[in-house]
């Protein structure tokens, strides 16, 4: 059930709104050391004819969804060593995300992950997001677990599945999903699945698809005709010998085959070590069929680790082709939904989600300040080195003082991080919560 604002939210309300004065305190009392960094980076980038104020202004603009399913700690198949003070509820998750909004203005929505997150009581749901300026981002089905009342198992696959009863189970899963969003002004529906297979021979890969392919055309039939249907690949896992949709050739086919609304989504983990993304950006982004994007950090494969923890020069290589192609009047590719995909299994859910907002707004920023006319000059004339070190100077540049300008001029803080440290916002939580609260989700 949703809960009804009790006693220990309503006390929690009064010391959020005590935040934002906190926030301009604590902006007022590093108001020195930001000026200096922030004079500094602006006079360097005025002398390069840069309009700083319109690079902030993008940075302003630039919002991430944060998803309901990474706001508890996070866990492997070993263990789950929990912090404690994780919301105990969708209306809890919505106050987190509420938080760190009011922290960065940068997380102004959510993306719901049914069953974990089932709206029960939408008014109520829509009520609380306007009084947090919050939206809800987009919705994502899970057929990649058994749920207690369901009549068939997804054991052997979903949408894929070899049972046609099987198959429809998870169609109407997914079209309750867009059910759910409708009530809540979603638009878009997120579909990843685990289909696959474990062992050579165990799934005919033709018919799996084909079956696959069938499964989605009954789901975006059943879209409104305004809503975007996000189709996610990974390359393994929890299937380790084949997947159904492994890469994004397979998600950019069967988009093709669907409709206009159907885009492929990018999961920064979801790709064998060592895959060049920033290419595959481009080349979907050329088609137009880049639809969404989940940021996470990854060393081997879908670690959702902190975005822009492990290999931060690939990250600005890869925003580089995103800020490229978006900036560019020829490419008709549709505005990304933007999205933070990460499990928390060593930090602090909300600080780790903080980190990951700071370094894709930075990185974001260094990719607004390449010089795309000398870069395709160089690009033109194959002057390599001067194609390569217009990145690597812009990559260099730290561009952490544009971050919290843009903060502070959103009425966020400069350093969301130390307000939410020196507010002892976890103890809070923990006080309000309890030591031993368990979220739903990864
Ligand atoms: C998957 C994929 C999906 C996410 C699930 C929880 O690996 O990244 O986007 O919904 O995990
Ligand atoms: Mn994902
Ligand atoms: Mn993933």
């Amino acid at each position: 059930m949703f809960h009804q604002p009790t006693e220990e939210t309503r006390i929690k309300k009064i010391i959020m709104m005590d935040i934002n004065n906190q926030i301009q305190e604590f902006n007022h009392k590093n108001r020195a050391a930001h000026t200096f960094r922030f004079q500094y980076i602006s006079e360097l980038l005025s002398q390069k004819g840069i309009d700083v104020q319109a690079i902030i202004q993008k940075i302003i603009d630039f919002q991430i969804a944060i998803p309901s399913w990474a706001l508890g700690t996070g866990g492997t198949r070993f263990g789950r060593f929990p912090g404690g003070g994780e919301p105990r509820s969708l209306e809890e998750k919505i106050e987190d995300i509420g938080l760190l909004h009011q922290l960065n203005r940068s997380s102004d929505s959510i993306s719901l992950h049914i069953p974990w997150d089932i709206p029960r009581d939408p008014a109520a749901v829509k009520s609380q997001l306007q009084s947090q300026g919050l939206k809800i981002d987009s919705v994502n089905s899970n057929t990649f677990q058994d749920q207690p009342d369901q009549p068939f198992s997804y054991k052997f696959g979903s949408l894929c599945h070899t049972d046609a009863a099987v198959r429809q189970q998870a169609i109407d899963h997914n079209i309750a999903c867009i059910e759910h969003g409708k009530a809540l002004d979603s638009k878009v529906l997120t579909v990843w699945l685990a289909d696959g297979s474990n062992f050579p021979g165990q799934q005919h890969f033709r018919r799996s698809w084909q079956r696959t392919a069938d499964s989605l055309a009954s789901i975006y039939q059943a879209m409104p005709h305004d809503w975007t249907m996000l189709i996610e690949y990974k390359p393994y896992e929890p299937n380790f010998y084949s997947m159904v949709i492994p890469d994004w050739g397979s998600s950019y086919s069967l988009c093709q085959h669907l409709g206009k609304n159907a885009q492929v989504l990018v999961d920064l983990g979801h790709h064998l070590p060592n895959t060049n993304i920033e290419q595959i950006v481009a080349r979907l982004m050329h088609f137009g069929r880049l639809g969404g994007f989940h940021f996470n950090g990854s060393m081997y494969g879908d670690d959702d680790l902190t975005t822009g923890s492990i290999k931060p020069y690939q990250f600005f290589l890869i925003f580089n082709e995103l800020v490229d192609a978006m900036s560019d009047p020829a490419v008709k590719n549709p505005p990304l939904a933007w999205m933070i995909d990460a499990s928390h299994n060593v930090k602090d859910p909300l600080e780790d989600l903080m980190q990951s907002v700071q370094n894709i707004l930075s990185t974001y920023a260094k990719a607004l300040l390449v010089d795309r006319v000398a870069l395709a000059a160089a690009q033109e004339n194959n002057d390599v080195l001067a194609a390569e070190e217009l990145l690597r100077d812009v990559f260099a540049t730290d561009t952490r003082a544009l971050v919290a300008e843009a903060s502070r001029q959103a009425g966020g803080a400069m350093d969301p991080i130390g307000v939410y440290r020196s507010l002892e916002i976890r103890k809070q939580l923990i006080e309000n919560r309890g030591k031993k609260s368990v979220a739903t989700g990864l």
